[in-house]
């Protein structure tokens, strides 16, 4: 029989009680998941308070847009899903921008939203921020998935992790209804209704036969070229994929966010010769990059009139075939499938034919000279070569500080410019081109990795997330943004003749952004020379203080839409 006290403490563990909000702290981490991107509010408040008294870091925004491209990165960047917090209806429709973008762009991301009540949101009675949520998000993201009980509170993130990790990567919704938070169930079974997802990202083995078919096709190429896109930098098997292009000799072109997966400046680098090898290339290689509007959907005038024949190795077999015919589908993921290839390239592989290896070299060569003197202006104000010129040092210099890059002008010419040197270092607006990733980019870049982050920024770019400074502020971040102020939209000097309203794609002439750190307490500048912002973006990474440049660029310097302005349709009417 057990004695009073032994009674009293058996009772005691029976009513041990765990509820909602707790349930959700452990689940997360239970799966290593640590930090939190969002904002406060009906119903999360406690969430986020309670999340931080358990030793999550909550990092809390101005608004959840910038929350979620912050978590759409952190998934890049560390491959566990980046989680974004947020209220209902429009904290949720905030967030979902920016679901959507990690959907396109293959990052692993969770959107968690508070949503209203079940019963009276179904009969539409008008709750508070009544919103069906999960219909709304189920088409922009890779799943969608509601808990109504606490004791689902594990599986529902467990299905959430796998589905957008696993696989090609992806953005996933949840929906936890305010009434869920405060549902109370026994500790012990609470415990037990956790899961820690085991193996979330499963290799993907590829077959054989397909690693044979792709060497047969590489190795009978006359002009090979391997393209690298940011699948193959997401994958984070750096050494393997840098030992299987220099086994192959061939020239490799890497896209926006792979630049740096291997150096820009190493000799087999076309990103110079960009146009050459895309057009003459006979067979290319595609590795973590699809086919889409970036590469012109592998056809017309950017590829040239030769035929061509294309290796594609990609985790999702419906990209095969997508634009044009894959003669050899490499389907796994990437570490698996190059490690594949390399074992199966054996101790020798030819090199591929010297007349094309010079072809490319010269090509790049007369670019990288064409451009060299234009980067050594000291004009002010500055044009963009100029300003680029020394931020491109700069990098050089820190080669592991982060790199965020948006706008047009801005973007375009930064991305020729400026040599990465390191995996993962370069990051910008992605599939879609979005302007509005820049501040939440440089916030996660900063937590997940605590290395330096310079964010090169377009006026207009800029002003999508720019509320954000005051969050850098507050955890005093190593962030050095420079606004590239060309007084406006890819030029300051639009005139709208027909009235007196400003044409559509100015701004105020000789805006102050560095006025707006100052105000939040961090350092402000004023660059009106390339020599001015070369000290202040190194004062400002040696300090590691909050810091906004203020860069004047000439504002007649860009041009439409940056690289492009063919995209824009044309009135067959005259232009008034
Ligand atoms: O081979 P060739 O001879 O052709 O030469 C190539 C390379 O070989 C060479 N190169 C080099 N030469 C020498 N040295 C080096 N190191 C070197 N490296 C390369 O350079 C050329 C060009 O190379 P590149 O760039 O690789 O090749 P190319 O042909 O340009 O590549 C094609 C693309 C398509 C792959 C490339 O251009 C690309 O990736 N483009 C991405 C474009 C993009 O996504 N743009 C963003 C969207 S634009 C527009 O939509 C904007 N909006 C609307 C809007 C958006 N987007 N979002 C939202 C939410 N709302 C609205 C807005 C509002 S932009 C914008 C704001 C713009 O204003 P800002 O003030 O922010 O910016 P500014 O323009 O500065 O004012
Ligand atoms: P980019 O814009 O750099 O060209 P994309 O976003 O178009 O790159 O393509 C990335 C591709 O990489 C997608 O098709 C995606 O399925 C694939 N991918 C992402 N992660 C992996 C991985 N670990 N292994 C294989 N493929 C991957
Ligand atoms: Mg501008």
């Amino acid at each position: 029989m057990l004695n009073t006290a032994t009674k009293n403490e058996a009772t005691d563990a029976q009513q041990e009680l765990t509820d909602g909000f707790h349930l959700v702290i452990d689940a997360l981490k239970l799966n290593g998941l640590n930090t939190v991107y969002g904002v406060p509010g009906i119903p999360i408040t406690d969430l986020g308070r309670m999340m931080q008294a358990e030793g999550i870091r909550v990092l809390s925004f101005r608004h959840e847009q910038n929350a979620g491209y912050a978590a759409a990165i952190a998934g890049f960047l560390t491959k566990k899903p980046g989680i974004c917090l947020t209220v209902s209806a429009p904290g949720f429709l905030n967030g979902l921008t920016a679901l959507a973008h990690a959907t396109t762009n293959c990052f692993p991301m969770i959107l968690v939203s508070g949503s209203s009540e079940r019963e009276i949101v179904d009969l539409q009675q008008g709750d508070y921020e009544e919103m069906d949520q999960l219909a709304v998000a189920k088409p922009l993201c890779k799943a969608a998935f509601r808990v109504l009980h606490a004791a689902d509170i594990g599986i529902g993130f467990a299905r959430a992790i796998r589905a957008a990790v696993s696989g090609r990567p992806g953005g996933v919704y949840l929906d936890l209804p305010a009434k869920l938070f405060g549902q109370v169930m026994n500790a012990e079974a609470g415990r037990k209704s956790l899961v820690k997802v085991i193996d979330p990202a499963p290799a993907q083995i590829p077959a054989p036969s397909a690693v044979k078919r792709a060497l047969d096709v590489l190795k009978s190429a006359k002009r090979p070229l391997i393209i690298l896109g940011k699948g193959a930098a997401y994958a984070q098997a750096d050494d393997a994929i840098r030992s299987f292009v220099e086994k192959s000799g061939a020239p490799f072109l890497p896209m926006s966010m792979a630049k740096g997966l291997l150096p820009d400046l190493h000799p087999q680098c076309a990103g110079a010769a960009r146009s050459t090898v895309l057009k003459d290339a006979d067979v290319v290689m595609l590795v973590g990059a699809r086919l889409n509007w970036l590469l012109s959907h592998g056809k017309g005038k950017t590829w040239g009139d030769q035929p061509k024949k294309f290796i594609q190795v990609d985790i999702e077999p419906r990209e095969m075939d997508s634009n044009v015919e894959i003669a050899a589908p490499l389907v796994g993921d990437i570490g698996s499938c190059v490690a594949a290839l390399l074992d199966a390239m054996g101790g020798s592989w030819p090199a591929p034919p010297a007349d094309w290896l010079n072809s490319v070299k010269t090509k790049r060569d007369d670019n990288v000279a064409k451009m060299a003197p234009r980067l050594m202006n000291n004009n002010s104000p500055m044009d963009y070569h100029g300003a680029l010129g020394v931020l491109r040092t700069i990098i050089k210099e820190r080669p592991d500080a982060i790199l965020i890059n948006e706008g047009a002008n801005t973007l375009d010419l930064a991305r020729g410019v400026i040599d990465m040197h390191q995996p993962r270092k370069r990051l910008d607006v992605g599939t879609w081109g979005v302007m509005g990733v820049g501040m939440g980019s440089a916030i996660a870049a900063a937590v997940e990795t605590g290395k330096p982050v310079l964010a090169v920024e377009g006026d207009s770019a800029f002003g999508f997330s720019g509320m954000e400074v005051e969050t850098i502020c507050r955890y005093n971040l190593p962030i050095c943004i420079v606004i590239f102020n060309n007084n406006g939209i890819y030029r300051g000097t639009d005139v709208n003749s027909a009235g007196a309203d400003p044409a559509t794609t100015v701004f105020v002439k000789g805006s102050r952004y560095d006025k707006m750190m100052e105000a939040f307490g961090g350092v402000g500048v004023n660059a009106t020379s390339p020599d001015e912002l070369k000290r202040a973006v190194n004062a400002a990474m040696d300090s590691g203080k909050p810091t906004l440049i203020n860069a004047v660029i000439d504002p007649a310097a860009g041009s439409e839409s940056g690289r492009i302005g063919n995209l824009n349709p044309q009135s067959v009417l005259k232009k008034k």
